[in-house]
C-alpha cells in the first residue's frame, strides 16, 4: 500500500506553473544562494594553470619599518566545471556550487557538452557563446553543433558542459503496460479525476537516483490529445515519482494537468513527460528534468532530490512559447 508523501515540498504541482513560467519566459533558479564567509583579509587567491596559489601576507603598521611575510603554497585545483545546463526549448541554468540562473552565461563558446536523455547513449556537442533565442522574447541561450535531439515542443534532451559522469546511474525504460505501475496510476488518479480515467502510461522509468542501492520509479501518463484543443474534461497528464523511504513507498508529483473545466481549457493544459534523469551538478545524484508541452509553448523544470525530509526541489525552470 503506498500513500501521498505529506511533507511540504512534496505538495501537488498545480496548472499554473507553466502558465506563470511562459508569462515570465525566463530561468529562474530556486536555490539561495549562499554567501562563501570572507577570505581573511590578509590572504589573497589566485587561480592559474589549473591550481590555486594562496598568499598570505603579514600586514605591518605604517610607522614600523617595512616587513612584509608572504607565504606562497599551490595546490591541484579540480577542473572548472559550471554545469551549464539547456534543452532544445530555452537555456536551464547552471551550477556553480549553487543552482544559478540569468543571462550572465557562463560560457565563452566551443564549449564541449554531453547530450543525455533518459536510457539513449550519451552523446557529445559543442555549444556557442551566448546568443538570443525564442525570438521574439530574445532570451539568452546557446546554439549547439551538432543540435541535439528533439525540437522545441517535443520532449528535449539535454546538453550538460561537464566532462564527469552525467549518468551516474543506470538509467532502465519499463514497458508501459507494467502492471504495478498501471495500478499505482490507478489509485493516484483517483480521486483526483472522476469518473476514473483510462489508464495511458507514456513513460515507466527505473532507475537508482542517488545510488543508494534502492531503485526508484518515475511514471508519467496523460490522456490530453496532442493537439491540446480536442481535449475533455477528465482528461490529464501527470508525472510522478516513487520512492521508497523506510520500506514504505512515497509518491511525489512532478507535473500535473486535470482537464475540469472547459472554459479554462488552454490556461490548464500542458501534456507533461520526463525530458531526462541525469546529474546536472556532479554530486553523483541524479535530477529529474520534466517538459511541459503547453499551448504554443513549452517549459522544462529540473527537480532535485535534496533528502527524504525536503523530497525532490524545483531547483531550475525556464520557457518559451508565445
Ligand atoms: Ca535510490
Ligand atoms: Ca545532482
Amino acid at each position: 500500500m503506498s500513500r501521498l508523501y505529506q511533507r511540504p515540498r512534496w505538495q501537488w504541482v498545480t496548472v499554473a506553473v507553466p502558465v506563470l513560467l511562459l508569462v515570465s519566459c525566463s530561468s529562474t533558479a530556486e536555490t539561495d544562494s549562499s554567501t562563501a564567509p570572507p577570505a581573511p583579509s590578509t590572504t589573497t587567491t589566485s587561480v592559474t594553470g589549473g591550481s590555486v596559489t594562496s598568499t598570505t601576507t603579514t600586514p605591518v603598521a605604517s610607522t614600523e619599518p617595512a616587513t612584509t611575510t608572504t607565504t606562497t603554497t599551490t595546490t591541484t585545483a579540480p577542473q572548472l566545471d559550471t554545469y551549464l545546463v539547456a534543452g532544445n526549448t530555452c537555456l536551464l541554468g547552471w551550477w556553480d556550487g549553487d543552482w544559478q540562473a540569468g543571462e550572465d552565461l557562463p560560457v565563452s563558446g566551443a564549449e564541449q557538452y554531453q547530450v543525455v536523455r533518459l536510457d539513449e547513449p550519451i552523446g557529445t556537442t559543442e555549444g556557442s557563446g551566448p546568443g538570443l533565442h525564442c525570438d521574439p522574447l530574445d532570451l539568452v541561450s546557446v546554439e549547439f553543433d551538432p543540435p541535439i535531439p528533439g525540437d522545441f515542443l517535443e520532449v528535449d534532451a539535454l546538453a550538460i558542459q561537464t566532462q564527469g559522469a552525467v549518468r551516474p546511474h543506470p538509467v532502465e525504460m519499463l514497458g508501459t503496460s507494467t502492471p504495478a505501475y498501471m495500478e499505482a496510476t490507478a489509485e493516484l488518479l483517483e480521486g483526483r479525476v472522476a469518473p476514473v480515467p483510462i489508464i495511458n502510461l507514456t513513460q515507466v522509468i527505473r532507475t537508482d537516483l542517488e545510488g543508494d542501492g534502492i531503485e526508484e520509479v518515475i511514471v508519467s501518463a496523460s490522456t490530453i490529445p496532442d493537439d491540446l484543443l480536442s481535449a475533455q474534461v477528465g482528461d490529464y497528464s501527470i508525472v510522478y515519482l516513487r520512492k521508497l523511504i523506510e520500506g514504505e513507498v512515497q509518491t511525489a508529483i512532478l507535473g500535473e494537468s486535470i482537464v475540469q473545466d472547459l472554459d479554462k481549457l488552454l490556461q490548464e493544459l500542458a501534456i507533461f513527460e520526463v525530458a531526462a534523469v541525469a546529474d546536472l551538478n556532479g554530486d553523483g545524484k541524479m535530477e529529474i528534468v520534466v517538459n511541459g508541452t503547453v499551448w504554443e509553448g513549452a517549459f522544462l523544470q529540473a527537480w532535485e532530490y535534496v533528502d527524504d525530509d525536503l523530497g525532490p526541489v524545483d531547483v531550475l525552470s525556464c520557457g518559451c512559447g508565445s
